[in-house]
């Protein structure tokens, strides 16, 4: 007896625009084929669509490294469309000491001295859009809450000034399609991008940084040796680049999620408190980030199976948070469950620096609705932005029954 395991193959491309309009019937058949599959249009990956793996995966990262890249793309190979960021795309040391200065900034501290910014802002925001909508109008979920909030309160925490802050929307759709294929979706980005780049780099500068702003912040880090000068504006690109389209999504899926779950809206509206773990909820149910890649650094195994070295490992976050192996009715947005576990910021080294400033944005924004909006129902049908990486709303009208 000498069989060697093989991997399931399966005639699936997780970049079609079926696939990443309802990503939900692959993803089962993903898990249902077994713990690691090949997919037939990508012949040298393997992919990840249960929780465990998934899971597993993601907390041994020597073994499953992020300096050959996040996305489709294996940089031992390929060339990154741009400098590769210094905590996303590195393995320790360096992920170490950058990690080190990012999670200062991001941390449950700083967060509280943002907090009552934050928290007027969104206030304000659903004033608006509760007299928007009670003068029979209707509002759209993303263009008018979801796109708008983020590009308010993070810039300014960052330290960014007022003008062309649409253009970190245009720069996180570039960089979250180039994690993918390179298919029309990212040739459309990657047009929309040139002007951009240009102007994040502008903005990445000590000068153009408001004193005391989390930019600064990494410079005075830089001042005080724990990373280099050259470090600190790519470290405050990551800023600008995982901290605006993630959030957006984060906001505009929960809208979703609410509005489409009218029984769950009721248990938030009844009680704010519930605005947290509504947003957790929906980051497990409807994830903004739907999948990141690793690259194996040696010949292994992934729950027995052999991966050989160098190969990239898609780890499908968004299946793993609807797996029922994991979750009890996992297709159910249930704002009673707790979901702990659930993947959609990562797990282990790489997990997500900023949740702390993601959970205060859904929550203090769910709590402005829960108090002032007494429903919230579709005013027609949404329409999707398709992304390599993101579940991403185009368009969501919402109307909004004032309290
Ligand atoms: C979701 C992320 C996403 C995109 C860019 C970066 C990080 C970065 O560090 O540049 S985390």
């Amino acid at each position: 007896m000498n069989e060697t395991p093989t991997i399931p193959e399966l005639d699936i491309d997780p970049y079609a625009a079926d696939n990443l309009t309802d990503p939900y019937p692959m993803h089962e058949r993903m898990r249902e084929a077994g713990p690691v599959v090949r997919l037939t249009p990508y012949p040298s990956l393997v992919a990840c669509g249960r929780h465990a793996e998934v899971h597993a995966v993601f907390s041994d990262h020597a073994t499953f490294i992020s300096g050959a890249g996040v996305g489709l793309a294996n940089f031992n190979t390929e060339t990154p469309f741009r400098p590769k960021s210094l905590i996303l795309e590195a393995d320790p040391p360096l992920h170490t000491q950058t990690r080190t200065v990012l999670s200062r900034v991001l941390s449950p501290k700083a967060v509280m001295q943002i907090r009552a910014a934050f928290t007027e802002v969104a206030e304000q925001m659903v004033e608006r859009l509760v007299d928007q909508s009670a003068n029979g109008g209707t509002v759209c979920g993303i263009h008018d809450l979801a796109q708008i909030y983020p590009l308010k309160v993070f810039p300014d925490a960052v330290g960014v000034g007022p003008d062309a802050r649409e253009n970190l929307l245009v720069y996180g759709d570039m960089i979250f399609n180039s994690m993918g294929p390179r298919n029309a979706l990212l040739a459309r980005a990657a047009e929309r991008m040139v002007p951009v780049t240009a102007w994040i780099m502008e903005h990445c500068k000590r000068e153009n940084l408001r004193p005391g702003g989390f930019g600064d912040q990494i410079y005075q880090a830089a001042d005080s040796g724990e990373i280099t000068h050259e470090q600190a504006p790519l470290l405050v690109r990551s800023f600008l680049s995982a901290g605006v389209d993630t959030t957006v999504n984060g906001l505009g899926n929960v809208l979703f999620a609410l509005a489409h779950n009218p029984g769950e809206y009721a248990k938030l509206h009844a009680d704010a408190t519930l605005a947290r773990p509504a947003f957790e909820e929906a980051l497990r149910w409807e994830s903004p980030a739907q999948t990141f890649f690793r690259t194996a650094v040696r010949d292994c195994e992934i729950a027995g199976l052999p991966v050989p070295e160098n190969t990239k490992v898609l780890c499908m976050l968004a299946s793993a948070n609807r797996d029922p192996r994991k979750w009890p009715d996992p297709d159910r947005y249930d704002i009673g469950r707790r979901p702990t576990g659930h993947v959609a910021l990562g797990a282990g080294i790489h997990g997500c620096v900023g949740q702390a400033v993601a959970r205060l944005e859904g929550e203090v924004v769910l709590t402005a609705l829960a108090k002032r909006v007494k429903r919230i129902e579709p005013a027609g049908a949404h329409t999707r932005r398709l992304n390599n990486t993101l579940r991403a709303l185009e368009t969501l009208p919402l109307r909004l029954t004032p309290a």
